[in-house]
């Protein structure tokens, strides 16, 4: 057995089991291994920030790593910025970039790179195998660390001739480290805000907005007031009908700095102490009053489940008593096509148990709020503000969920980034839906250029934020991709439109003209 094949056994013993990959030349033993060894899905991505966005959608859905394989530094490099917003989804992914054999690095080949100075600001974990002998260990350790709380990228870089030497065999699994307990201190200081009579949120992101935590937070806040908000980006949410529904800090520094005004106390449950997304001259950066004492209740990476019960033990909260949402469709709306009928659609026609992965930015301010009450559904958003997230994200959470519907919502702008993912979602006969709110327009930097007091947009300013002459078609970009498609531009075509992609099995997509 050889290095790659070791190495491909491991993963597969360790429950890795998809592999999203743009090979070169480095890589052939592996791509060999991975056809010896049955039992590995190997889904072909078309640039490398669609392989890692595949992994990271992949991951958030199915709650453990698939690997990428990655062409040397070049190819990691393309894969850096979805790799950016896998880190900050805390999702776990084992990622495999190959490299020239070690004996062949002090040429400086024209692809010689530093690989593990790219790697490192993405990888909570870094190794290049040394040799044929210990790349299975070190595939083990990978897993491990990928999976290790609160979930992580690990990068395992592979010398070509560590794959194709003499190996002696693969590693069984190991069992990762599982989430610590929170400290009784940190419990008792959320007890004593929350009694404490002041106003008091409680922010959460990460497992604790699953159905079951939301829950035990929903009878948490029935039984003391305290509001319940999440992070303005967050990796997973399970809303809609018959879940504890909870807002967002909204992405509008005003908005936020509102609807924390008035808080003393802020319990965080996996989030951090809220910022602004970026600095604007004359507004602050952190988004809480300087009066509002901040207690942190679990870490990302400790147990927030088990912290929630614990909390509500203390204070007699019974998770039968949470407030559910109570289910409420629109009906189907008519006229023009705008980002408020858009919401409307959505929120009329997303189906039960729908993955929803969201880049819509401007045009999707209101499809939360619309969605709310629809049957219950999950929505990824963008984690790390990278955009050219969301196709991606939603392919990989498509192969993670063969059995669910996925609806990918998406600017033009971002949607440009990675828009080879609608050829894999074709390849993998995937079944998502997406829709394309085609605005012609960078159009949150149209407002951004006033936030940030940049004066007011000159010709050219115009010309770097508007995505006309010509107009991107859609339609054409999809169906060349293999992904039928249509384009809508009242409220009724799109209603049509949308209803007709839910109902196919495979890929499909919907230009929708704002
Ligand atoms: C990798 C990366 N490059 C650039 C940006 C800056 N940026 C933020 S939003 C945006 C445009 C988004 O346009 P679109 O997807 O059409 O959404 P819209 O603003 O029109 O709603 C850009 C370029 C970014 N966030 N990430
Ligand atoms: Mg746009």
């Amino acid at each position: 057995m050889n290095g790659a094949e070791s190495l491909v056994r491991t993963l597969l013993a360790g429950g890795v089991d998809v592999c999203f990959t743009n090979p070169g030349t480095s890589e052939m033993h592996f791509v060999a291994a991975l056809d010896r060894v049955p039992g590995m899905r190997c889904v072909l991505g078309l640039f490398e920030g669609v392989v890692t966005g595949c992994a990271d959608g992949y991951a958030r859905m199915a709650d453990k790593p698939a690997s990428t394989l990655l062409h040397l530094g070049p190819g990691l490099a393309n894969g850096l910025a979805n790799l950016h917003n896998a880190r900050r989804a805390r999702s776990p992914v084992v990622n495999i970039v190959g490299d020239h054999a070690t004996y062949h690095h002090r040429y400086d080949a024209p692809l010689t790179a530093d690989i593990e100075g790219f790697a490192k600001p993405v990888s909570a974990w870094i190794r290049t195998s040394a040799d044929a002998g210990s790349v299975a260990a070190d595939g083990a350790q990978a897993i491990v660390a990928a999976l290790a709380p609160p979930g992580q990228v690990a990068t395992l870089i592979l010398p070509a001739d560590t794959a194709w030497g003499e190996a002696s065999g693969a590693i069984p699994r190991a069992n990762p480290s599982g989430r610590d307990a929170v400290a009784a201190d940190a419990v008792a200081e959320s007890v004593a805000a929350l009694r404490s009579g002041a106003p008091c949120a409680i922010l959460m992101t990460g497992p604790a907005l699953r159905e079951k935590s939301l829950a035990v937070a929903g009878a948490i806040a029935q039984a003391t007031g305290v509001r319940l908000l999440a992070q303005t980006s967050n990796a997973r949410t399970q809303r809609g009908a018959g879940r504890v529904a909870i807002t967002r800090v909204p992405y509008p520094v005003d908005q936020a700095l509102a609807m924390l005004a008035g808080f003393r106390h802020i319990i965080l449950v996996g989030a951090k102490a809220p910022v602004a997304f970026f600095a604007y001259p004359g507004k602050p950066s952190r988004l809480t009053p300087d009066d509002c004492a901040i207690h942190v209740l679990a870490r990302p990476d400790q147990d927030m489940a088990g912290a929630l019960d614990w909390l509500a033990d203390e204070l007699g909260a019974d998770p039968a008593t949470a407030p559910l949402q109570a289910p409420s469709r629109p009906p189907l709306p008519s006229g023009a096509l705008d980002p408020d009928s858009l919401a409307q659609a959505l929120a009329a026609l997303l189906p039960e148990n729908a993955i929803v992965a969201d880049e819509s930015i401007t045009a999707g301010r209101n499809f939360q709020a619309a969605t709310a009450g629809a049957p219950p559904h999950d929505w990824m958003q963008v984690t790390g503000g990278s955009i050219g997230c969301a196709l991606p994200v939603a392919t990989g959470a498509a192969v993670a969920c063969p059995d669910r519907k996925v609806v990918c919502l998406h600017g033009d702008g971002g949607a440009m980034y990675t828009l080879q993912a609608l050829w894999t979602q074709a390849r993998e006969g995937l079944d998502v839906t997406t829709v394309i709110c085609a605005n012609r327009a960078y159009a949150i930097l149209q407002h951004e250029f006033a936030n940030v007091g940049a004066g007011a947009p000159g010709r050219r300013d115009r010309d770097m934020l508007e995505l006309g002459r010509p107009d991107l078609d859609w339609v054409s970009l999809a169906r060349g991709m293999g992904v039928p498609a249509t384009k809508a531009t009242t409220a009724e075509a799109f209603n049509d439109a949308f209803a007709r992609g839910l109902a196919s099995p495979g890929p499909y997509l919907i230009e929708a003209v704002l």
